[in-house]
């Protein structure tokens, strides 16, 4: 007898951003939503060059079902706010660091959004990916005391781990 499809839970959190090569910091977003097992999707979405997928993306969002949506681009990065003017679902955005300017182009461009549209806006980098989604779990745990649980214990591990640390022997 056939086997049915594997089943995929529907995603919760969209992981989008504004080219491939964004990908080399965006993955550590998603590599973080699967370390707590939260089914997410990633995909490439341009406000630049695909704003008509764009437009339809941010408009379906929370029809298909997402919470969270975690935006990372770089440069003039439209991306996270341009998302946001067409979802009331909260919108993460990740500055790519650029080549030019170091990121920093990226970050001012997602931070400085008018009152009235917001984006949460995290750090230049990995580190704002790995954030996006801890900030997207903590999100998500709100309604979900296991994820509650796994994210405390996640953070407790961390302490522990820092506290243990040891420092090489000097000189
Ligand atoms: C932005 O332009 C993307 O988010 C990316 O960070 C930057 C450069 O894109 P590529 O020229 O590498 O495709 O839209």
């Amino acid at each position: 007898m056939d086997q049915p499809p594997p089943q995929h839970p529907t995603p919760l959190v969209a992981v989008i951003m504004g080219s491939t090569s964004d990908w080399e910091t965006m993955r550590h977003a998603a590599a973080t939503l699967g370390q707590f097992e939260v089914p997410h999707l990633c995909e490439v979405v341009s406000a630049h060059r695909t704003p008509a997928k764009l437009a339809a993306f941010s408009e379906s969002a929370a029809a298909r079902g997402f919470e969270v949506i975690i935006a990372g681009a770089g440069g003039a990065a439209h991306l996270p706010g341009m998302v946001a003017a067409g979802t009331s679902l909260p919108v993460l955005g990740v500055p790519v660091e650029s080549r030019a300017l170091r990121g920093v182009d990226s970050l001012l461009s997602i931070v400085q959004m008018p009152a009235g549209v917001p984006v949460g806006t995290l750090a230049i980098g990995r580190a704002g990916a790995v954030n996006a989604a801890l900030l997207a779990v903590a999100i998500l745990a709100n309604s979900r005391p296991a994820l509650r649980a796994r994210l405390e214990r996640f953070r407790r591990e961390q302490t522990e781990r820092v506290a243990a640390a040891t420092l090489p022997p000097e000189g």
